[in-house]
Order: structure tokens, then C-alpha cells, then sequence
């Protein structure tokens, strides 16, 4: 990593109640992992690629290669049970500084989870950050080792449980957007940033080197409250499940999802956001995911 040699760690508790929660740190905007408040989901005692590959489904997903945050939008489609058994037969290296190349990194991303497999909602318990809010967006992220979501920042505060696997988290505050260089990539519910650590142009972007990340890494059973507009840049270190809550309240709603949508209907028009992580060229094509 490129950034300043400063780096801090995330507060962790191990359990809190849904108040205290609000009080402590959405209130305030504070990042937070906890611990110790997933032993009764059902998923950390079901859920693995095992019991995936056993679920019925011939529906395609879409399966994007890379980090296509910062790097060109790739993905195809497959269906969920070739996609898992794939994965399944993949393996964890010890040494991860091997990698795989980027585009051979496939992940079954902002997967729609409980539209494919509705049974599956009674499996985790997002009332923490759900009690607090209107409306809620789910979605899990099935991956191999070395899947990067790059730096971004969501328009909604977030929880990211960890079931499966280990990931490390960077966190860098919003009171830094200027070290992170927002690009004019569009991507829905999300401001997107320019910078990928590994490679990236110091004479572009200078101020890069001043940002002060937050680094944290999720362990099964923990899960991580990411609040509004932090950036944070997500890199699985195992093979990997994960899902995560975003949600809104009234204010985000009228602020920040009214203008989301309007964003979003004019990119479906082809009158706004000509890069973007939701469509990519192929055979001279414009596909959607
Ligand atoms: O787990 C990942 O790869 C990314 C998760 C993420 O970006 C999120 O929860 O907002």
C-alpha cells in the first residue's frame, strides 16, 4: 500500500443494545466492529459453499472480474450452482502476494440474496442498524480469495457481517474526501473513488499520500458498521461470505436516494455516467449486469 505510513484500528465491542447503538456510533458517525452478536443467525451455522451448491437455482447472476471500481467494468454471467462449485474447488493460498490475476478474480457481488433464495431471510438479524432506519438494502458477497471492492462511499449507513472467511477492511474518513479523488465513474447509491492503492499516480494524486485509513480485519461472526460517506476499499484475504444492510432514514431518503434515482434513470437513458460498474461493451454491445 502507497498511503501515509499512518494507519489506526477500528474501535471493537462485542455486543451492544439497538439504543446504545443509535447513541454511540450512528449518531455520531463512528466506524465500529462487534464482535460478539451473530452466534444465533442461523447463516453462521448453515451457510457454506457446501450448502450453497445444494440450493436449486438455474437463474444467471452476474459474476464481475476484478476491481471494477477503478479498473475497466468485467463481468459475465453464470448460474448460481456452477458459480459454487467452482468456488468451492478453489483454494486459499498461504501466500497471497502470489495473486491470481485481477480479471481471473470472480465474485458473485451485491448479490441479491434473498430475492434469489427468499427462505434464506430468517437466517440473519439485522435489527441493529434496521430498527433505526425506513428502508433497507441487502446483499451478499459469495467470492475466492483476493476479491477487491475498491475505495467507495455509500450514500447509506451500512453493516458488513462476515460469515465465511476473513477480509480486510480500509476505512478512510469522509472528512478526507480530498485525499481520495471521487472519479466520474458511475456507480448507483455510491460515490466512487479514483484511487486503487496497489497502483496508483502520485503526481495524479498527491493528497493520497496524506490519507490517515482506519484498517481492520473481519473475522467470521463480526461485523462492521460503515457509516455514510466513509470510503472503504474491502479485499478478501479466504474464500468468502458476507452480506451486508444498508439503510436509510428519512433524511437519506429525501437527500440522497430521491437524487440516486434521478442519477439512475438518466444512466438507464444513456444521458448520464458514461463509465460505470453496471455495464460493460461486449461485441460492440452495451450490457447490463
Ligand atoms: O465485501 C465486499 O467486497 C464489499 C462490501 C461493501 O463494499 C459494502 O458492504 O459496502
Amino acid at each position: 500500500m502507497t498511503h501515509s505510513t499512518w494507519t489506526a484500528v477500528v474501535e471493537r465491542i462485542e455486543q451492544i443494545s439497538e439504543p446504545e447503538f443509535y447513541r454511540q456510533y450512528i449518531l455520531p458517525q463512528k466506524p465500529v466492529v462487534i464482535t460478539g452478536m451473530m452466534h444465533h443467525w442461523q447463516a453462521m451455522h448453515k451457510w457454506s459453499f457446501e450448502y450453497f451448491s445444494q440450493l436449486r437455482s438455474t437463474q444467471q447472476f452476474a459474476i464481475e472480474q476484478g476491481n471494477v471500481m477503478q479498473n475497466e467494468t468485467l463481468f459475465y454471467k453464470q448460474e448460481f450452482g456452477q458459480y459454487i462449485t467452482k468456488l468451492s474447488e478453489s483454494i486459499d493460498r498461504d501466500t497471497p502476494a502470489i495473486k491470481t490475476k485481477p480479471a481471473d478474480v470472480a465474485y458473485l457481488s451485491v448479490f441479491d440474496i434473498f430475492q434469489a433464495f427468499p427462505a434464506l431471510k430468517a437466517d440473519v438479524d439485522f435489527s441493529l442498524i434496521a430498527a433505526h432506519k425506513l428502508i433497507n438494502f441487502i446483499y451478499a458477497w459469495i467470492g475466492p480469495q483476493g476479491t477487491v471492492t475498491g475505495y467507495h462511499a455509500d450514500w447509506a449507513d451500512n453493516i458488513l457481517a462476515q460469515v465465511y472467511g476473513t477480509k480486510r477492511i480500509d476505512l478512510v474518513s469522509p472528512a478526507q474526501d480530498a485525499c481520495m479523488y471521487p472519479s466520474a465513474k458511475f456507480e448507483f447509491r455510491t460515490k466512487l473513488s479514483s484511487i486503487d492503492p496497489d497502483h496508483f499516480d502520485r503526481q495524479l494524486y498527491p493528497l493520497f499520500q496524506q490519507a490517515q485509513p482506519f484498517t481492520t480485519t473481519l473475522h467470521p461472526g463480526e461485523m462492521i458498521f460503515i457509516p455514510r460517506g466513509w470510503w472503504h476499499r474491502v479485499e478478501s484475504l479466504s474464500r468468502s461470505i458476507s452480506i451486508n444492510n444498508c439503510g436509510l432514514d428519512l433524511k437519506s431518503i429525501l437527500l440522497d436516494e430521491s437524487r440516486e434515482q434521478v442519477k439512475a434513470l438518466l444512466h438507464h437513458l444513456g444521458l448520464y455516467g458514461r463509465e460505470c460498474t453496471c455495464h460493460t461493451i461486449q461485441n460492440g454491445k452495451r450490457i447490463r449486469k
